[in-house]
């Protein structure tokens, strides 16, 4: 039985790869920070009680920070398989955060492989690093792909630029297995909440409902490549199952305006919308409402820009050329951008449904300090 060891596995990517693994017949074990509350809510479901017989799904506490941590982890588990999915991954809050954003998405990294060599593992251990389109940050090239060069535009993609180099040097230095994954954005119902795609559905989903009014936003032009994190984590498999060890790119090829995904996400709900204005006195304004669950007045001002959710540097176009992935992997997308955004909102939809009921029925949440 192979064993996999996914650090980040509590996150979007790491509950979905998890879950790949596990209907591979792989043995998973995942890191999980320490925290003051549960933070597992993604991978509860794949939770087995250690007591019983044969539990193929281990957790152990750890963090990127910690290289003691990860070495008697890395030892203990002896892993066919590594996905560094870990990472302090908000590219606006590592303006805020950029030394702890160095330090555990590049350094992070190296402590990684570092274990990996210092464990005489090299020749056994494969290695997957969650690169990132950030990398390319200042449009250089339209599509991007291997060869585009790099021009990260925050702290978050200059310490993943470490990170990518890093994994490269220690597969030419030490002759071992390690592979970067260049994907870009990827979402899902389980997407992080501050992520636009999530804020935006969710937002649809609650404003539609009569639970929020408005939606502020930061910058509606930029451009992004969005795929499903679902067929993204059949490729980071891929990528390890290979002769050889490489760097690639994951996309869909597609580019599409957060401006444009917003009118996309109401439009699930039925709720026309249009932008009107210019700069940061643009607002998205109703048309019109075809669904007469959802009391959203026409006229009614739904979208609004907030400063301070502007970067102090923008990517403004990405999107991806994955060529490279389909001719060596066989791995092409299965989800569109307009499937993606209707599972999201159904799911949104759904969630909020749900606390509208218990809360319009007094059951919400009970209240400690009552
Ligand atoms: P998430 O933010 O959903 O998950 C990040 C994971 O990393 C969580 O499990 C988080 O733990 C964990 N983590 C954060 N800090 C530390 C730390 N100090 N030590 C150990 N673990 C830590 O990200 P995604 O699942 O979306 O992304 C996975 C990886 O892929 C990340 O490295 C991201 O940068 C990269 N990436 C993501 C893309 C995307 O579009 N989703 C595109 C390209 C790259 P906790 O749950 O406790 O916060
Ligand atoms: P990104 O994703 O920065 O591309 O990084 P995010 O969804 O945060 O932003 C995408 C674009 O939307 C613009 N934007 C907003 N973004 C957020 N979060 N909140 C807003 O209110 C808002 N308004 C407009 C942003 O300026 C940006 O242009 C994601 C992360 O998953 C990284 O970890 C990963 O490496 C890259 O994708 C590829």
């Amino acid at each position: 039985m192979k064993k996999a060891l996914i650090t980040g596995i509590t996150g979007q990517d790491g509950a979905y790869l998890a879950e790949l693994l596990l209907s591979k017949g792989y043995e998973v074990h995942g890191i999980k920070r320490r925290s003051s509350s549960f933070n597992t809510n993604r991978v509860d479901h794949l939770y087995q009680d250690p007591h019983e017989k044969d539990v193929r799904f281990k957790l152990h506490y750890g963090d990127l920070s910690d290289s003691m941590n990860l070495t008697r982890i890395i030892q203990e588990v002896q892993p066919d398989e590594i996905y560094n999915l870990g990472a302090m991954s908000h590219v606006k809050v590592s303006f805020e955060t950029p030394e702890y954003t160095g330090n555990v998405d590049g350094l992070g990294t190296l402590r990684v492989l570092e274990a990996v060599r210092l464990l005489g593992l090299t020749q056994k251990t494969k290695i997957y690093q969650a690169s990132t389109s950030e990398l390319y940050g200042k449009v250089q090239e339209v599509p991007q792909n291997e060869n585009t060069p790099f021009y990260p535009r925050s702290p978050y993609g200059v310490a993943k630029l470490y990170a990518y180099w890093i994994t490269v040097n220690y597969r030419e230095a030490y002759n071992m297995f390690a592979c970067n994954g260049i994907l870009f954005n990827h979402e899902s119902p389980i997407r992080g909440e501050t992520f636009v795609t999530r804020k935006i559905t969710r937002a649809a989903a609650r404003i539609a409902l009569g639970m929020q009014d408005c939606l502020y936003l930061g910058n509606l032009d930029a451009k992004r490549d969005w795929g499903h994190a679902k067929d993204y984590v059949e490729a980071m498999w891929l990528m390890l199952q290979q002769e050889e060890p490489d760097d690639y790119v994951i996309a869909t090829g597609v580019t599409t305006s957060v401006r444009d995904l917003v009118i996309m996400a109401f439009n699930e709900l039925g709720i026309e919308l249009e932008f009107i204005g210019k700069g940061l006195d643009e607002i998205g304004v109703v048309i019109s409402c075809s669904n007469a669950d959802y009391t959203v007045e026409v006229g009614k001002e739904i979208v609004k820009i907030d400063p301070d959710y502007h970067r102090p540097t923008e990517v403004d176009l990405l999107v991806g050329d994955a060529s490279k992935c389909k001719n060596n992997l066989n791995w092409t997308p299965k989800h569109s951008l307009p499937q993606l955004v209707r599972e999201m909102v159904e799911a949104d939809l759904h969630l909020f449904q749900k606390e509208k009921y218990l809360r319009d029925g007094g059951h919400d949440t009970l209240n400690y300090f009552e």
